[in-house]
């Protein structure tokens, strides 16, 4: 079979997944098997799902592809008022085949298996462990950068860990605020941008103010060796990269992530908190919900620099800030980077919002004629 029925056949595959996700909830454990020509295992149960000829099995090479959506509702609770303690974090290095676009896939290296990795919860004066493992069959070498820690690389260097090892090492976290942790293993960018990424929110004493809901999302860029819009699977681009020219512009790791995929919800008259961070590796967001202005502000990240009233805030690579607002009436709101040309490379998420009308905050005129 000739590479280019080899990339068709993929192709197929990934718009036969696709569909099949849109009907399906997945958890974020899931893991798609499907079948590239090249292939044994389990085919006839791929076939069966995707409607393959059998005969285009072949049995060289296994294509899992997973859920690396990070679901942005999957938020842990807040701290509230415990005193200091000891908490342990647990990550593994993953690289997992993924759904980039529709119709398109890449290797995207994760913690625990998603983009972004978890969102870690603690508060100041804590003192967190942190254990990365890198799983059997990855690729590289990878490592976390912690911007909460006072130390050295942020602890990079303590837990660069080869394929099949782990490394672990401890910090006290000494100032409240929401920062990024992300691979610090070089090329660094390369490793950001195939999604080795999250945040970690430090928590002042006593915790922050309470909100009805609480979002998790991160901006991240990809690059690509075809053009956005080239079905297969993409490999990254260096060159692209070193331009800082990226393909695609993702909220949690994927075109459709937080629209098709894992939208949010909440409900008229509900106070709502988003937790963003810019993993980059290298665009600042001018984050923006379209139809809201947000309460609060926590600029780049601060728990205690608070700013009333903005329309859209900036939010450098390797920052983070965190936004209240209040839903006042019923319907869809949008997430955007403002630098808008990146809508049109995946960065856009919904919150869906129902509810009471309240046609004194807002409502339609009906159409009429000149
Ligand atoms: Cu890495």
């Amino acid at each position: 079979m000739s590479a280019g029925s080899l990339r068709y056949m993929e192709q197929l595959l990934v718009k036969g997944m696709s569909r099949e996700m849109q009907t399906r909830e997945m958890t974020q454990d899931t893991s798609w098997r499907v079948m590239v020509p090249g292939v044994a295992l389990s085919a006839l149960m791929a076939f069966a799902v995707f409607g393959v000829p059998a005969a285009l099995a072949g049995e060289e090479e296994m294509v899992s592809v997973a859920d690396v959506v990070r679901d942005p509702a999957d938020v842990p609770p807040p701290i509230g008022s415990r005193g200091p303690g000891y908490v342990k974090v647990e990550l593994e290095a993953k690289e997992l085949v993924g759904q980039l676009d529709d119709g398109t896939t890449y290797r995207f290296w994760t913690y625990n298996g998603t983009v972004p990795g978890p969102l870690i919860r603690a508060r100041v004066g804590d003192t967190v462990e942190v254990r990365l493992a890198n799983a059997e069959d990855s690729w590289a070498a990878h490592s976390i950068d912690l911007h909460a820690v006072n130390g050295p690389f942020g602890g990079a260097r303590a837990t660069d860990v080869d394929p099949g090892q782990a490394r672990s090492f401890k910090f006290k976290a000494l100032s409240p605020g929401l920062y990024i942790y992300h691979c610090g293993t070089p090329m660094v960018a390369h490793h950001i941008s195939s999604g080795l990424y999250g945040l970690i929110l430090i928590e002042p004493e006593g915790g922050l103010p309470e909100v009805d809901r609480e979002f998790y999302v991160v901006q991240g860029e990809v690059y690509t060796t075809g053009e956005k819009g080239d079905g297969g699977m993409q490999e990254a681009d260096l060159e692209k990269m070193l331009d800082e020219q990226p393909e695609y512009v993702t909220f949690n790791g994927t075109v459709g992530s937080l629209t098709t995929k894992k939208p949010m919800h909440a409900t008229a008259g509900e106070t709502v908190r988003i937790f963003f961070g810019v993993a980059g590796p290298n665009m600042t967001s001018a984050f923006h919900v379209i139809g809201e202005m947000f309460d609060k502000v926590y600029t780049l990240g601060s728990a205690t620099a608070v700013d009333p009233e903005i329309q859209t805030i900036t939010v450098p690579p390797g920052g983070a800030a965190f936004v209240d607002f209040k839903i006042d009436v019923p319907g869809t709101y949008v997430l955007v980077d403002h630098a808008l040309s990146r809508l049109e490379r995946g960065a856009a998420g919904l919150i869906i919002a129902d509810g009471e009308d309240d046609p004194e905050i807002f409502s339609t005129i009906p159409a009429e004629t000149n």
